[in-house]
């Protein structure tokens, strides 16, 4: 059996590290977590010491032969999803699985002004902040994504493509903002976000992302 090491970062603040984490729960299969503190000055250092970069996620696997180090959110995913069929991290359709895809590289690749103003505090309940125009057409182009899934694809899963999917992941951190941030949506969207709030991977997330601010660790 392979073994898994997911190294993450503080999970109050590390959006990447909650997208790699949720798909490795969702292979259901076994993994060692090393959360490494965020924002401080020896954070880059100590990711170094894992991994080949400075950033987290990344998943160590020592499988048969050398072992691997993947990084970054969107490889890890792919990697476990290449790893672990049987748990369809990807839709089996085709047509499902490009949007699925497209979907999920555009998370990736996009949305920085909403990432930058509606950072991710995923435990605590904060004010709506003025939202600017950038911003404003961001969380309707994903609230677009998201309808247009549930619509198409959504089937009697109640995920974005009916089983829960990378897509999902590459969202769930933008459920936790839209949460804390009181970002209104219509209802359909709105109980998409409880589904994925209630998992128990998001809840077993956020009782740590609770931990740490009860410590003050963040
Ligand atoms: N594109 C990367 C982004 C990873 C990223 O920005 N990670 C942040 C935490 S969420 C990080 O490691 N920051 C390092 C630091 O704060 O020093 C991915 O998808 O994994």
């Amino acid at each position: 059996m392979p073994r898994y090491t997911l190294i993450v970062g503080t999970k109050q603040w590390s959006s990447w590290s909650l997208r790699a984490w949720l798909a490795m729960r969702a292979t259901g299969a076994e993994f060692r977590e090393v959360t490494v503190r965020l924002r401080r000055p020896e954070t880059r250092a100590e990711i170094r010491r894992l991994a080949p970069v400075d950033q987290v996620p990344a998943l160590q696997i020592e499988a048969s032969g050398a072992p691997v180090t993947v990084f970054d959110s969107l490889a890890i995913c792919e990697t476990l999803a290449e790893r672990h069929a049987d748990a369809q991290l990807w839709p089996t359709d085709f047509a499902a699985r490009a949007e699925a895809r497209s979907i999920s590289a555009a998370m990736h690749s996009g949305f920085a002004a909403l990432r930058e103003s509606l950072s991710m505090e995923f435990a605590r309940s904060l004010p709506t902040p003025e939202l600017g125009s950038e911003v404003e057409a961001e969380i309707a182009a994903i609230q677009n994504f998201w309808r247009g899934a549930l619509d198409k694809y959504g089937g009697s899963g109640g995920f974005l493509f009916d089983g829960f999917s990378i897509a999902d992941c590459m969202y769930a951190p933008v459920v936790s903002r839209f949460r804390t941030y009181g970002i209104a949506l219509d209802p359909v969207l709105d109980a998409y976000c409880d589904r994925i709030w209630a998992l128990p991977a998001m809840q077993d997330w956020l009782a740590a992302a609770k931990a740490e601010l009860e410590s003050g660790l963040c």
